[in-house]
């Protein structure tokens, strides 16, 4: 198996989805795994990866292991500067992703999208243009469903995807692990502060995004959103064919500029007025996703009923309910300032802003000029609600603490008038208080909901 054949023994670092799939996949590939979790509730995995002949290590990473192994396999969750992974290092022991051995294995053409936010729109979009031109689409990667789980052998035991095309979200965890990662056509859709509790800087984190270009072949293609700081002295360093996207140019007609002059860019000016999706960032997602999909055998007619259908994805600032003239609005997903700044940007003026969760070494800072004109009022919660006071409680908005989703539900309602905004846009991870942003979007709804039901019971007693 190309670059893992010389490694015979193997320790899958991180037991949930991504190392699971990972050890499953290559001990059927007759490999020696040692599958290895920190936590020991991650022991209801162990029955199904002994039941492959798998080992486990559940509760401790044990350093010997990773010490005897050929080849570590990193769950991207897992910093890399925690102490197994420094100590295989200073064997000289490589660390690679499920997602980078997936796709050394993929003989199918690979798109694969990353950038701070929009990644898993655009991933989204671009399959669903994908399928409505008439391909069989494996969608995977951050997205969710682990990469090498589109993997299977075919009748003469050679690897093969049951797809015409692999589209991957692709996060910058993924990428630090990523030695030998080729796509066919990569987009990068923009970069912000994100994630810097994981990195040494900015600067850690923009590289890392960077890479997804860096063993493109020169037929690959890289699009790339110009508007991105650096973008110009960048470009200059990649191999692969480059076409460039930028969503100020022209709201309506996708304004797409190659470098290197690819026709096949000429024919499709494609009208993007039928899409509802609201913003700039919605344009560039658009941009992009109509370029990828192009690259890898889109039709135009299936290109354009997906600009038309695509409503968006949940979570993504996406409507809930109105009470009484308020209008509630779940934007859970945005878990940085940048994605905050553009939800705010979405909307005219008036907006109570729920915000707070687990930072992760964030500038809250950067929000405050955005705050000024249009936010009225910040409700902060969650582990980062001091933070966010200390940063925030000048911007010029009124500022409320909350000791729950239902408190800060009921303390937006009650300060917001006909006509206001309630924005549930946290600049902050959801793990202090929920298992995901999803759970934590979900949540959001059900309080409104019931935050409906006291108030329609008020109103028909009254
Ligand atoms: N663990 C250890 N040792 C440690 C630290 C953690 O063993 O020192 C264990 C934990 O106890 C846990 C496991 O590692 O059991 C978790 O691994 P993981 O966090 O990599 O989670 P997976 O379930 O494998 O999910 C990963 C991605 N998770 C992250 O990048 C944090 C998923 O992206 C991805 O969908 C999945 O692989 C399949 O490809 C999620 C995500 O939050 C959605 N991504 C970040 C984001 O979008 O912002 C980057």
């Amino acid at each position: 198996m190309n670059s893992i054949s010389a490694g015979k023994k193997i320790v899958v670092a991180g037991l949930g989805k991504s190392g699971v799939a990972a050890s499953k996949f290559l001990a059927q590939q007759g490999y020696d795994v040692t599958a290895t979790d920190i936590d020991p509730a991650r022991q209801d995995v162990a029955p199904l990866l002994e039941s492959f002949g798998i080992k486990t290590e559940i509760g401790f990473h044990n350093l010997g292991t990773f010490e005897s192994a050929d080849l570590v396999v990193a769950s991207p969750g897992i910093p890399l500067n925690s102490e197994p992974f420094q100590m295989a290092r200073s064997k000289g022991i490589p660390i690679r992703g499920e997602m980078d051995i997936a796709c050394e294995l993929i003989k199918k053409p690979v798109v694969a999208i990353t950038g701070t936010n929009g990644k898993t729109t655009v991933t989204t979009m671009v399959s669903k243009m994908l399928e409505s031109s008439g391909k069989k689409v494996f969608t995977g990667g951050n997205i969710g469903t682990p990469l090498i789980s589109c993997l299977e052998k075919d009748i003469r035991g050679k690897f093969d995807v049951p797809a015409d095309v692999v589209v991957v979200e692709v996060s910058s965890f993924q990428l630090d692990t990523a030695t030998n990662f080729a796509p066919d056509v990569a987009v990068l859709l923009n970069i912000t502060e994100d994630h810097l509790n994981r990195y040494p800087g900015f600067k850690a984190y923009e590289e890392s995004k960077w890479s997804i270009f860096k063993n493109q072949k020169k037929d690959g293609y890289a699009i790339i959103n110009s508007t991105i700081t650096d973008a110009e002295a960048r470009i200059s360093g990649i191999e692969s064919l480059i076409c460039l996207f930028n969503a100020s140019a022209n709201p309506l007609i996708s304004n797409f500029n190659s470098i290197t002059n690819l026709n096949i860019l000429n024919d499709f000016k494609i009208d993007m007025s039928a899409s509802t999706l609201l913003g700039k960032h919605n344009r560039e997602n658009m941009e992009a996703a109509i370029m990828a999909s192009i690259f890898a055998g889109g039709t135009h007619e299936g290109i354009k009923k997906i600009l038309a259908d695509f409503k968006g994805l949940p979570h993504r600032t996406e409507y809930v309910e109105t009470i009484n003239g308020v209008n509630f609005y779940d934007d859970s997903k945005a878990t940085n300032t940048d994605a905050v700044i553009r939800a705010i940007e979405a909307f005219e003026s008036n907006i109570i802003l729920i915000m707070g969760g687990e930072e992760k070494s964030t500038d809250f800072s950067v929000l405050k000029p955005f705050i000024t004109p249009k936010v009225k009022q910040i409700v902060a919660m969650g582990q980062a609600r001091s933070k966010l006071k200390d940063a925030l409680y000048d911007a010029g908005a009124n500022f409320n603490m909350a000791l729950s989703m239902e408190d800060a539900v009921r303390v937006a309602f009650e300060s917001a008038s006909y006509g206001d905004t309630i924005l549930l846009s946290p600049a902050c991870a959801s793990f202090d208080m929920y298992k995901s942003y999803a759970h934590r979007g979900e949540d959001f709804v059900q309080k409104v909901a019931g935050l409906k039901l006291k108030y329609n019971e008020k109103a028909c007693n009254s």
